[in-house]
């Protein structure tokens, strides 16, 4: 019931009856309890109403049946007032839930808390003296504090609320959260004391975290480590995490990061021996890396290097994963979700289950990098998509108040470097990293919130930063003041020692040993490091990057297969009504099997897709309106006309053995490849394809692809089959919509890094599916797709050429005979659809001796294959690349070297496309026409 309808009723006898709830709650009719506890809330914002009240019936509680002589009171307050101060103990309640925050002691550096008026007891109506505050029964406020009145129970409500932890979570709209999280605060409930053993293993691990850093420091003098110090309960939050994850069920747990503490993490918590880190400070992979190797990956410095461990829990074993990143903040953090979401993924049957306990995700962003980047709104953004949820990923804002030199005034908008987690309803739980105590305790929080609701949860880790941004800066030249209190701060782990020696649970010298057994390890391990070097080293080299011609990917699918598979994935269930037009179309596909042919091409990546699942291939296919089609040409997803319920036929198929998963992505680029890169990653043998709505939207994403994509196996031997499905073509729709910027992935393809392909068929569309899921090589694919192609008669292929044949490098002119091969002068070589608009020239017929042939794959140049092209003409004296992009872009520049070197001195190689360009495409469809009339043209020599 709305507090408005109070009106509406008999106002005295609510009043009445709210007098007896006060009095004791249980006499009430549970109905009217209801009413008075789910208003307690709305009560407090409506104290004019309760006032109201008041003053309709100033006497009504004066005496009588249900006055409240039951509130202990010692001097009791005349009724009406006791009504008023409720409402306004109800509202100093709220206002600790809400803004308690802002009275927390959160800063390690003893920065003022700015405090709010309304956690004030005096500046309330009625002033809430004690007196007052004495008569108000605790239960009325519905307060999970221990305490019987109000009195006794504010202190306690301070000291939840304002103290070392606080709590931002009355913004979620989820009132079964919200209800939950304050009783698990209020209640303290993970936050009880730490037994004698849990005390002096957290002692030990801050010792351990901070020998680590000091000898480093000492060790290497200068050199970068990105110290944790100022942070370093970071790393027993993260063992208390995976503890827990591991109670929940989890055997896998994914970790990103950036720089800061990573060493730490990388040692501590993934478990990486102290010599393979010592070794890196110590230059030797760089040694062998840089070597005379020249095929060797690039390597990367140590704090963007991944690496896995096994960590032992009470529950049984994690693996961990720490995920490989670049410089660029938090480009991991999709990433890491897709890894998350695959390991969470059973991929060994056909029914596409995933269980969000088996896997944890756990995303440790900087202060200044969580409000700065937009991917962090991507990622967060994911979280509860059925085809992108983790359940729930652990946040942990690693907030040493300063970003490089920038103070947060200048970072950001908000008043907290979390902020932007409230709009996606996420809980954020602020700590005081000096209390280690407290800090494990938001974990524990926040890990039991995960496992009950399965949802995102923000830890903002409020510490400071020792050091300057990197071991040669120096901090004071840009935050004085704040480095001269840094200097003087005493570390966590000695604040912590000095507790536990206060509390009798260690004495001063054991806290000591424990510093100095944790430099000892460090430097047994350095000392037996330095043994080995000299003797030839004990280290293995350099990865090297494989490569070599390509091997044959058998892609045909014998005869009766695919007719048979291309029923089912007609099929619907009884009764299920396909839009009647769309029903048209798809029943068209019966017919494309026949003599005639005609499959095209969202058919052909039906069956190439139904093929790899009945042959134990997972796929995973995402994208804007993927399901449908931006082009609505695929419609894998139907929707019945009348009930709008769904049915995916191809997730239907009797035979798969592996599952098929579709989904519309969200409107974003970043996060979703991220996420798609992320879950090629975790799982190599899954076909995964991520598809842009227009190719020129991948730009959106260009971090992923030059960070990731392309770059992962040089620089961390991470390989990927992900498929990058690119809307690309000429077709009059202006410089936006009609290209996927194929210069760019040109230009970053080098050691066999990446497939670059353009096929102008449906067929080595099916071919180049299957070859990329089959290869025995991972790579990731760029695969530029048609959008009038798609549906273009001359573009479909007959059952035999999917049912035989391969992927073609490059097709040959299909036009001429070998006689007229030998003949031809002129040889046209294009890419993609650009062809047809050559050969579907008006002046095509009455040309002679030009043949117009395609190259489908453009990286890695498919050299032998071009060389067997070249000796069927031998009289050309001309050849063309011919492309629509303008000369600065598309494949020309980047392939350019590679038609010359196979083209006879005398034979000239020229261009015609485009001229130089600074946008695309022309912005004028008639334009568009014209262009695309004179590269045909000069193509075949008709002017
Ligand atoms: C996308 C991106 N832009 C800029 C940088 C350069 N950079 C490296 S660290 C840093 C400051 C990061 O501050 P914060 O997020 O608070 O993390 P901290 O270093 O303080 O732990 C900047 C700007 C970067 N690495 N990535």
């Amino acid at each position: 019931m709305e507090p408005e309808q109070f009106d509406d009723l008999n106002a005295g006898f609510v009043q009445e009856l709210f007098a007896q709830y006060l009095a004791s709650p249980e006499a009430v009719d549970p109905e009217w309890r209801a009413l008075f506890e789910s208003g307690s809330a709305t009560l407090v914002e409506s104290q004019p109403l309760v006032r109201r009240l008041l003053e309709l019936y100033p006497h009504a509680l004066d005496g009588g049946n249900g006055a409240p002589a039951a509130a202990p009171a010692p001097a009791a307050a005349p009724p009406g007032e006791l009504l008023g101060a409720v409402a306004a103990g109800m509202s100093l309640v709220k206002a600790h839930r809400t803004h308690g925050h802002l009275a927390a002691r959160l800063d390690p550096l003893g920065s003022e808390p700015i405090g709010d008026p309304a956690l004030d007891p005096d500046r309330l109506e009625p002033r809430l003296t004690p007196e007052l505050q004495q008569q108000i029964p605790a239960r009325v406020l519905r307060l999970h504090v221990p305490g019987e009145t109000l009195a006794d129970a504010l202190p306690q409500l301070r000291e939840t609320y304002c103290g070392t932890i606080a709590y931002e979570i009355e913004h979620i709209s989820s009132h079964e959260q919200r209800v939950w999280l304050r009783n698990a605060i209020e209640s303290n409930r993970y936050r009880q004391p730490l037994s004698r053993e849990e005390q002096v293993t957290l002692l030990t691990r801050l010792s351990e975290v901070e020998g680590f850093e000091r000898y480093l420091r000492r060790a290497f003098l200068g050199q970068k480590q990105f110290s944790i110090e100022g942070l370093d309960v970071m790393v027993p939050m993260l063992d208390e995490a995976f503890e827990l994850a591991a109670a929940d069920g989890a055997r896998e747990v994914v970790l990103g990061m950036a720089h800061r503490g990573r060493l730490n993490v990388l040692a501590h918590v993934v478990g990486r021996p102290y010599d393979t880190i010592l070794r890196e400070f110590e230059g030797e992979r760089v040694l062998e890396a840089v070597g005379s190797d020249p095929e060797g990956g690039t390597g990367d410095v140590k704090y963007h290097h991944g690496a896995g461990g096994v960590r032992k829990t009470s529950s049984g074993d994690v693996q961990v994963t720490l995920t490989s990143n670049p410089s660029h903040l938090e480009y991991v953090d999709p990433v890491v979700e897709g890894q998350t979401r695959a390991l969470q993924t059973d991929h060994e049957s056909a029914a596409d289950t995933h269980d969000p306990s088996s896997a944890l995700a756990v995303l440790i962003h900087g202060d200044a990098a969580f409000p700065g980047q937009g991917i962090v709104a991507e990622t967060l953004n994911l979280q509860a998509l059925v085809g992108y949820t983790t359940g729930g990923t652990l946040h942990v804002i690693a907030n040493n108040q300063v970003g490089f030199t920038t103070d947060p005034e200048e970072g950001r908008s908000t008043r907290y470097s979390s902020d932007i987690a409230k709009g996606y309803d996420t809980p954020i739980v602020h700590v005081n990293a000096d209390d280690a105590e407290a800090a494990v305790a938001a974990i524990r929080l926040a890990m039991a919130f995960r496992a009950r609701f399965r949802h995102d949860v923000v830890v903002d880790l409020v510490g400071y930063r020792r050091f300057g941004h990197n071991e040669g800066d120096e901090p004071s030249y840009t935050q004085p003041l704040m480095y001269r209190t840094i200097e003087s701060h005493p570390s966590v782990r000695e604040q912590y020692a000095r507790r536990l020696v206060e509390r009798g649970v260690v004495a001063e010298e054991e806290t000591e040993e424990l510093v100095a057994s944790s430099q000892a390890a460090m430097r047994e391990a350095h000392d037996a490091l330095k043994a080995t070097f000299g003797s030839g080293g004990s280290a293995g080299r350099e990865r090297r990057i494989g490569r070599g011609a390509d091997t044959q990917v058998e892609t045909a699918v014998e005869g009766e297969r695919l007719p048979a598979l291309n029923e089912e994935l007609l099929a619907v269930p009884e009764g299920f009504k396909v839009h009647p037009k769309l029903l048209k179309t798809l029943e068209r596909r019966r017919e494309t099997l026949g003599e005639e042919g005609g499959i095209d091409w969202a058919q052909a990546e039906g069956l190439a897709f139904a093929s790899l699942l009945t042959d134990g291939t997972p796929i995973r296919l995402t994208g804007q309106d993927t399901e449908r089609g931006t082009f609505s040409h695929r419609h894998l997803v139907l929707h019945d006309h009348e009930s709008g319920e769904t049915w995916t036929p191809i997730e239907h198929l009797r035979e798969a053995v592996a599952p098929f998963q579709v989904y519309n992505s969200p409107l974003s680029e970043m996060a979703a490849l991220g996420f798609e890169y992320g879950y090629s990653v975790s799982c190599p043998r899954a076909l995964v394809l991520w598809e842009a709505q227009f190719g020129d939207f991948v730009n959106s994403a260009q971090v992923i692809v030059d960070q990731f994509i392309v770059s992962g196996l040089s620089k961390w031997g991470q390989s990927s089959r992900l498929t990058l499905l690119l809307p690309h073509g000429y077709e009059g729709n202006g410089p936006e919509h009609s290209s996927a910027r194929l210069e760019r992935f040109m230009q970053l393809a080098a050691q066999e890094n990446i497939r670059v392909v353009n096929c102008s068929t449906a067929a080595q569309y099916f071919h180049v599916l299957r070859r990329q899921a089959l290869h025995a090589k991972a790579r990731p694919l760029v695969l530029l797709t048609p959008k009038g192609l798609l549906r273009l008669q001359g573009a479909t292929s007959r059952l035999d050429e999917l049912a035989g044949g391969s992927f073609q490098p490059i097709i040959d002119d299909p036009t001429l005979d070998e006689e007229a091969k030998r003949q031809a002068d002129r040889l046209v070589l294009c890419s993609g659809k650009v062809y047809y608009d050559i050969v579907g020239h008006e002046a095509f017929k009455d040309v002679e001796g030009v043949a117009v042939a395609r190259l489908e794959q453009l990286y890695p140049f498919p050299v032998g294959v071009y060389d067997e092209l070249l000796s069927r003409y031998p009289s050309v004296s001309e050849v063309i690349w011919a492309q629509e992009e303008p000369q600065n872009m598309g494949a020309w520049r980047a392939t350019r070297h590679r038609l010359e070197e196979g083209l006879p001195a005398e034979v000239e190689l020229r261009y015609v496309g485009r001229p130089w360009r600074a946008s695309p495409s022309e912005g004028y469809p008639t334009a568009h026409a014209l262009e695309q009339d004179r590269i045909a043209r000069e193509c075949l020599g008709a002017y």
